[in-house]
């Protein structure tokens, strides 16, 4: 069964020049891109993306962070896209993260771990709507 999810390659991708490297693991893995934007988040639209989070102690420096230069956002799908895309970024934090996963291959960091993507169904369908209102 196809389904949507919800990916940021955050600015710590984008600086690093690591866009094209990521977005082709997921493209050779077979999932379809059906919308991509290079946009820098405001302060408001962090906290939005990252409500269950505003009140952690880990959360101004990622506010700092997830706001910093551009990222890009995008709406993958395929079938189970939503697991399959959190099984190939790995676990949170890059120093943990298994070998073969993108923040295991390529972060070092707990905070910049390169890639978020949407952990449920429901979360899929809040952050699609918050980032891509317009998608049918
Ligand atoms: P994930 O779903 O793997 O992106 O992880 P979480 O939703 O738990 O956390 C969201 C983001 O907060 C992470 F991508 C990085 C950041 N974070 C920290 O900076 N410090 C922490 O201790 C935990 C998470």
């Amino acid at each position: 069964m196809s389904e949507r999810t919800l990916v940021l390659l955050k600015p710590d991708t984008v600086r690093r020049g690591l866009v094209g490297a990521v977005l082709g693991r997921f493209e050779r893995k077979g999932l379809t891109i059906d919308a991509l934007e290079l946009r820098t988040l405001d302060g408001e639209m962090a906290d939005r993306h990252y409500a269950e989070h505003v009140e952690r102690d880990f959360y101004p420096p990622l506010r700092t962070f997830i706001t910093s230069g551009p990222l890009v956002a995008l709406v993958l799908s395929g079938d189970q896209a939503i697991e399959v895309v959190r099984t190939l970024i790995g676990v949170t934090d890059g120093r943990k993260a298994a070998p073969g996963t993108i923040r295991g291959d390529l972060s070092l960091s707990n905070r910049e771990n390169l890639v978020h993507a949407s952990d449920s169904p429901e979360s899929a369908e809040r952050e699609l709507k918050l980032f891509f209102p317009d998608l049918g």
